[in-house]
Protein backbone atom coordinates (compact mmCIF):
# COMPACT_ATOMS: atom_id res chain seq x y z
CA UNK A 1 0.00 0.00 0.00
CA UNK A 2 1.09 3.28 -0.66
CA UNK A 3 2.73 5.47 2.18
CA UNK A 4 0.33 8.49 1.68
CA UNK A 5 -2.58 6.20 2.25
CA UNK A 6 -1.51 4.29 5.19
CA UNK A 7 -0.83 7.56 6.84
CA UNK A 8 -4.45 8.86 5.77
CA UNK A 9 -5.58 5.97 8.35
CA UNK A 10 -5.96 6.64 11.63
CA UNK A 11 -3.12 4.88 14.07
CA UNK A 12 -4.26 2.20 16.71
CA UNK A 13 -1.27 2.42 19.09
CA UNK A 14 1.79 4.55 17.32
CA UNK A 15 2.45 8.38 17.33
CA UNK A 16 2.17 9.96 13.63
CA UNK A 17 5.51 11.28 14.64
CA UNK A 18 6.65 7.45 15.24
CA UNK A 19 5.16 6.28 11.95
CA UNK A 20 7.13 9.64 9.91
CA UNK A 21 10.42 8.08 11.86
CA UNK A 22 9.72 4.42 10.04
CA UNK A 23 8.92 6.02 6.93
CA UNK A 24 11.95 8.17 6.54
CA UNK A 25 14.34 5.89 8.14
CA UNK A 26 13.36 2.43 7.75
CA UNK A 27 13.23 1.13 11.27
CA UNK A 28 12.06 2.12 14.43
CA UNK A 29 12.66 0.67 18.08
CA UNK A 30 9.27 0.51 20.97
CA UNK A 31 10.83 0.28 23.74
CA UNK A 32 9.06 -2.18 26.28
CA UNK A 33 6.21 -2.37 24.44
CA UNK A 34 5.23 -5.97 24.95
CA UNK A 35 4.09 -6.47 28.59
CA UNK A 36 5.40 -9.39 30.76
CA UNK A 37 2.60 -11.29 30.65
CA UNK A 38 3.26 -11.73 26.63
CA UNK A 39 6.82 -12.43 27.93
CA UNK A 40 6.60 -14.98 30.33
CA UNK A 41 4.48 -16.85 28.24
CA UNK A 42 6.39 -16.69 24.96
CA UNK A 43 9.13 -17.50 27.55
CA UNK A 44 7.51 -20.78 28.70
CA UNK A 45 7.20 -22.11 25.50
CA UNK A 46 10.43 -20.77 24.34
CA UNK A 47 12.48 -22.94 26.87
CA UNK A 48 10.16 -25.79 26.13
CA UNK A 49 11.57 -26.30 22.64
CA UNK A 50 14.91 -25.34 23.99
CA UNK A 51 14.59 -28.58 26.11
CA UNK A 52 13.52 -30.65 23.17
CA UNK A 53 16.63 -29.49 20.75
CA UNK A 54 19.06 -30.93 23.33
CA UNK A 55 18.68 -34.78 22.12
CA UNK A 56 19.63 -33.48 17.97
CA UNK A 57 22.92 -33.65 17.04
CA UNK A 58 22.00 -31.98 13.76
CA UNK A 59 20.05 -28.70 12.10
CA UNK A 60 16.75 -29.83 10.42
CA UNK A 61 13.82 -28.23 9.52
CA UNK A 62 12.62 -27.08 13.07
CA UNK A 63 16.15 -26.45 15.13
CA UNK A 64 19.17 -24.51 13.33
CA UNK A 65 21.62 -25.59 15.80
CA UNK A 66 25.14 -23.84 16.63
CA UNK A 67 28.30 -25.28 16.91
CA UNK A 68 29.24 -26.90 19.84
CA UNK A 69 25.33 -27.63 20.76
CA UNK A 70 25.40 -31.20 22.98
CA UNK A 71 22.38 -32.11 25.06
CA UNK A 72 23.88 -30.67 28.87
CA UNK A 73 24.70 -27.08 26.82
CA UNK A 74 21.90 -26.57 24.23
CA UNK A 75 23.54 -23.59 21.40
CA UNK A 76 20.51 -23.07 19.03
CA UNK A 77 20.81 -20.13 16.13
CA UNK A 78 17.09 -20.35 15.54
CA UNK A 79 13.65 -21.71 15.50
CA UNK A 80 12.46 -22.17 11.91
CA UNK A 81 8.94 -20.96 12.33
CA UNK A 82 7.64 -21.23 15.75
CA UNK A 83 4.09 -20.39 14.29
CA UNK A 84 3.86 -23.85 13.00
CA UNK A 85 5.16 -25.45 16.25
CA UNK A 86 3.21 -23.51 19.07
CA UNK A 87 0.05 -22.35 19.56
CA UNK A 88 1.18 -19.06 21.61
CA UNK A 89 3.70 -18.23 18.81
CA UNK A 90 0.61 -18.06 16.22
CA UNK A 91 -1.95 -15.80 18.75
CA UNK A 92 1.19 -13.62 19.12
CA UNK A 93 1.62 -13.30 15.26
CA UNK A 94 -2.13 -13.01 14.63
CA UNK A 95 -3.95 -11.59 17.55
CA UNK A 96 -1.04 -9.96 19.84
CA UNK A 97 0.07 -6.03 20.01
CA UNK A 98 2.63 -6.08 17.44
CA UNK A 99 -0.45 -6.71 14.65
CA UNK A 100 -1.50 -2.92 15.86
CA UNK A 101 1.57 -1.87 14.78
CA UNK A 102 1.64 -3.88 11.43
CA UNK A 103 -1.19 -2.07 10.86
CA UNK A 104 -0.21 1.28 11.51
CA UNK A 105 2.64 0.80 8.50
CA UNK A 106 0.74 -1.46 6.36
CA UNK A 107 -2.20 -0.14 6.63
CA UNK A 108 -5.80 -1.92 7.84
CA UNK A 109 -5.63 -5.28 5.90
CA UNK A 110 -3.01 -7.32 6.80
CA UNK A 111 -0.81 -10.69 5.61
CA UNK A 112 1.39 -12.84 7.93
CA UNK A 113 4.35 -14.20 5.94
CA UNK A 114 6.40 -16.16 8.10
CA UNK A 115 8.07 -16.27 11.87
CA UNK A 116 11.44 -17.29 13.11
CA UNK A 117 13.39 -17.11 16.42
CA UNK A 118 17.19 -15.83 16.57
CA UNK A 119 18.71 -16.92 19.16
CA UNK A 120 22.17 -15.49 19.35
CA UNK A 121 23.22 -17.64 21.72
CA UNK A 122 25.55 -16.10 24.78
CA UNK A 123 29.41 -16.58 23.94
CA UNK A 124 29.49 -16.13 20.45
CA UNK A 125 26.45 -16.23 18.73
CA UNK A 126 26.80 -15.74 15.03
CA UNK A 127 26.69 -12.71 13.15
CA UNK A 128 24.23 -11.58 10.66
CA UNK A 129 25.81 -9.88 8.07
CA UNK A 130 24.72 -6.89 6.40
CA UNK A 131 21.41 -7.69 3.82
CA UNK A 132 17.83 -6.71 3.17
CA UNK A 133 14.74 -8.92 3.14
CA UNK A 134 13.09 -8.50 0.14
CA UNK A 135 15.60 -10.14 -2.10
CA UNK A 136 14.51 -13.81 -0.17
CA UNK A 137 11.37 -13.10 -0.80
CA UNK A 138 10.12 -10.59 -3.83
CA UNK A 139 7.01 -8.83 -3.59
CA UNK A 140 5.12 -6.68 -5.89
CA UNK A 141 5.73 -3.73 -4.28
CA UNK A 142 7.63 -3.16 -1.34
CA UNK A 143 4.98 -2.66 1.65
CA UNK A 144 6.15 -5.48 3.80
CA UNK A 145 8.11 -5.47 7.08
CA UNK A 146 9.46 -7.06 10.37
CA UNK A 147 8.65 -7.01 13.23
CA UNK A 148 11.70 -8.71 16.15
CA UNK A 149 10.40 -8.62 19.87
CA UNK A 150 13.62 -8.56 22.50
CA UNK A 151 12.91 -11.38 24.75
CA UNK A 152 15.77 -10.42 27.29
CA UNK A 153 17.58 -7.12 27.75
CA UNK A 154 20.00 -6.62 24.79
CA UNK A 155 22.78 -4.38 25.12
CA UNK A 156 25.95 -3.25 22.48
CA UNK A 157 27.49 -6.71 23.73
CA UNK A 158 24.62 -9.06 22.79
CA UNK A 159 24.65 -8.32 18.90
CA UNK A 160 21.63 -5.99 18.86
CA UNK A 161 20.39 -5.16 15.26
CA UNK A 162 21.83 -2.80 13.08
CA UNK A 163 20.11 -0.17 10.50
CA UNK A 164 21.03 1.97 7.91
CA UNK A 165 18.69 5.20 8.01
CA UNK A 166 17.40 5.98 4.63
CA UNK A 167 18.38 2.69 3.11
CA UNK A 168 15.17 1.28 2.05
CA UNK A 169 14.84 4.10 -0.09
CA UNK A 170 18.37 3.32 -1.76
CA UNK A 171 19.39 0.58 -4.09
CA UNK A 172 18.21 -2.94 -3.45
CA UNK A 173 21.39 -5.24 -3.97
CA UNK A 174 22.28 -8.58 -4.96
CA UNK A 175 22.70 -11.48 -2.54
CA UNK A 176 25.16 -13.57 -4.59
CA UNK A 177 28.36 -13.72 -4.13
CA UNK A 178 30.90 -13.99 -7.44
CA UNK A 179 30.58 -17.27 -8.05
CA UNK A 180 26.57 -16.37 -8.85
CA UNK A 181 26.07 -18.45 -5.26
CA UNK A 182 23.15 -17.52 -2.62
CA UNK A 183 24.79 -16.14 0.02
CA UNK A 184 21.82 -14.01 1.81
CA UNK A 185 24.40 -11.12 2.11
CA UNK A 186 25.16 -8.02 0.47
CA UNK A 187 28.66 -8.40 -1.13
CA UNK A 188 31.11 -7.81 1.37
CA UNK A 189 32.78 -4.20 -1.26
CA UNK A 190 29.21 -3.18 -0.94
CA UNK A 191 28.82 -3.71 2.15
CA UNK A 192 31.97 -1.49 2.64
CA UNK A 193 30.66 1.33 1.22
CA UNK A 194 27.48 1.65 3.45
CA UNK A 195 27.22 4.86 5.75
CA UNK A 196 28.06 2.64 8.51
CA UNK A 197 28.53 5.35 10.91
CA UNK A 198 24.57 6.48 10.50
CA UNK A 199 23.47 2.94 11.57
CA UNK A 200 20.74 2.79 14.23
CA UNK A 201 21.67 -0.10 16.63
CA UNK A 202 18.30 -1.37 17.88
CA UNK A 203 19.26 -1.91 22.25
CA UNK A 204 16.44 -2.04 24.62
CA UNK A 205 15.05 -4.14 27.32
CA UNK A 206 13.12 -6.82 27.31
CA UNK A 207 9.08 -6.88 25.86
CA UNK A 208 11.04 -4.00 23.18
CA UNK A 209 10.44 -4.40 19.68
CA UNK A 210 12.23 -3.24 16.62
CA UNK A 211 10.30 -2.92 13.05
CA UNK A 212 12.55 -2.69 9.85
CA UNK A 213 11.61 -2.34 6.53
CA UNK A 214 12.30 -4.82 4.07
CA UNK A 215 14.60 -3.34 1.91
CA UNK A 216 16.02 -1.27 4.87
CA UNK A 217 19.82 -2.77 5.20
CA UNK A 218 20.20 -4.46 8.32
CA UNK A 219 22.98 -6.43 10.41
CA UNK A 220 23.91 -7.28 13.72
CA UNK A 221 27.32 -8.59 15.27
CA UNK A 222 28.29 -11.72 17.34
CA UNK A 223 27.11 -12.10 20.67
CA UNK A 224 30.07 -12.15 22.80
CA UNK A 225 28.03 -11.96 26.27
CA UNK A 226 27.53 -14.29 28.86
CA UNK A 227 23.69 -13.38 27.82
CA UNK A 228 21.61 -14.86 24.97
CA UNK A 229 19.72 -12.32 22.77
CA UNK A 230 16.19 -14.47 21.74
CA UNK A 231 14.58 -11.79 19.05
CA UNK A 232 11.44 -13.29 18.25
CA UNK A 233 10.68 -11.87 14.48
CA UNK A 234 7.46 -11.79 12.70
CA UNK A 235 7.09 -10.47 9.33
CA UNK A 236 3.74 -8.88 7.62
CA UNK A 237 3.09 -7.38 4.43
CA UNK A 238 0.20 -4.92 3.08
CA UNK A 239 -2.54 -7.30 1.88
CA UNK A 240 -2.04 -5.55 -1.95
CA UNK A 241 1.66 -6.85 -1.70
CA UNK A 242 1.60 -10.06 -3.10
CA UNK A 243 4.58 -12.51 -3.25
CA UNK A 244 6.08 -13.00 -6.44
CA UNK A 245 8.78 -16.24 -5.65
CA UNK A 246 7.70 -19.65 -3.78
CA UNK A 247 7.69 -18.93 -0.04
CA UNK A 248 10.68 -19.81 1.77
CA UNK A 249 9.11 -21.27 4.95
CA UNK A 250 5.92 -22.53 4.09
CA UNK A 251 3.50 -22.87 6.42
CA UNK A 252 -0.01 -22.80 7.33
CA UNK A 253 -0.55 -19.84 8.89
CA UNK A 254 1.67 -18.38 5.61
CA UNK A 255 0.06 -15.81 3.94
CA UNK A 256 -2.78 -15.77 5.97
CA UNK A 257 -4.92 -12.48 6.58
CA UNK A 258 -4.42 -11.40 9.96
CA UNK A 259 -6.35 -7.68 10.06
CA UNK A 260 -9.00 -6.25 7.57
CA UNK A 261 -10.23 -8.04 4.22
CA UNK A 262 -8.50 -9.68 1.68
CA UNK A 263 -6.99 -7.39 -1.35
CA UNK A 264 -9.07 -7.18 -4.15
CA UNK A 265 -6.22 -5.30 -6.14
CA UNK A 266 -2.53 -6.14 -6.30
CA UNK A 267 -0.64 -2.48 -5.89
CA UNK A 268 2.86 -3.00 -8.30
CA UNK A 269 5.77 -1.10 -7.53
CA UNK A 270 8.12 -0.22 -10.70
CA UNK A 271 11.18 -0.58 -8.82
CA UNK A 272 12.18 -3.94 -9.90
CA UNK A 273 13.31 -6.59 -7.46
CA UNK A 274 16.33 -9.09 -7.83
CA UNK A 275 14.93 -12.61 -7.60
CA UNK A 276 16.26 -15.52 -5.04
CA UNK A 277 16.98 -19.00 -5.95
CA UNK A 278 14.30 -21.36 -6.52
CA UNK A 279 13.15 -22.01 -2.98
CA UNK A 280 10.02 -24.58 -3.87
CA UNK A 281 12.60 -27.49 -2.79
CA UNK A 282 13.01 -26.22 0.73
CA UNK A 283 15.53 -23.81 2.38
CA UNK A 284 17.77 -23.80 5.63
CA UNK A 285 18.57 -20.29 7.19
CA UNK A 286 19.94 -17.20 6.40
CA UNK A 287 22.93 -17.95 8.97
CA UNK A 288 23.71 -21.32 6.82
CA UNK A 289 23.65 -19.19 3.51
CA UNK A 290 26.14 -16.42 4.94
CA UNK A 291 28.53 -19.09 6.30
CA UNK A 292 28.18 -20.50 3.21
CA UNK A 293 27.39 -23.93 4.76
CA UNK A 294 25.84 -26.57 2.43
CA UNK A 295 22.20 -24.27 1.51
CA UNK A 296 21.11 -21.37 1.02
CA UNK A 297 17.85 -19.17 2.27
CA UNK A 298 15.81 -16.94 4.13
CA UNK A 299 16.74 -13.81 5.99
O1 LIG B 1 18.85 -12.01 14.41
C1 LIG B 1 19.30 -10.94 13.99
O2 LIG B 1 20.05 -10.24 14.65
C2 LIG B 1 18.96 -10.41 12.63
C3 LIG B 1 18.00 -11.23 11.94
C4 LIG B 1 17.75 -10.81 10.57
O3 LIG B 1 18.13 -9.78 10.12
C5 LIG B 1 17.02 -11.71 9.72
O4 LIG B 1 16.79 -12.87 10.14
O5 LIG B 1 16.65 -11.24 8.63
Amino acid sequence: MKIEKILSQKPKVLSNSQRDSYFKDGYLVLEKFISDEWLDRLWAVTNEFIDESRAYTKSDSKFDLDTGHKPDDPRLRRLTSPVSHHETYWEFASKGPIVDVAEDLLGPDVIFHHSKLNFKWSGGGEEVKWHQDIPFYPHTNYSVLAIGLYMNDVDDEMGPMGAIPGSQNGPIYSHYNEKNEWVGAMPDKEAANLPMETAGWMRGQAGTITIHHCRTVHASMPNNSSRSRPLLINAFSSADALPITSHPAPCKQALNLVRGHPARWAEFDADPCPLPPDWSGGYDSIFAAQQEEEQATIS
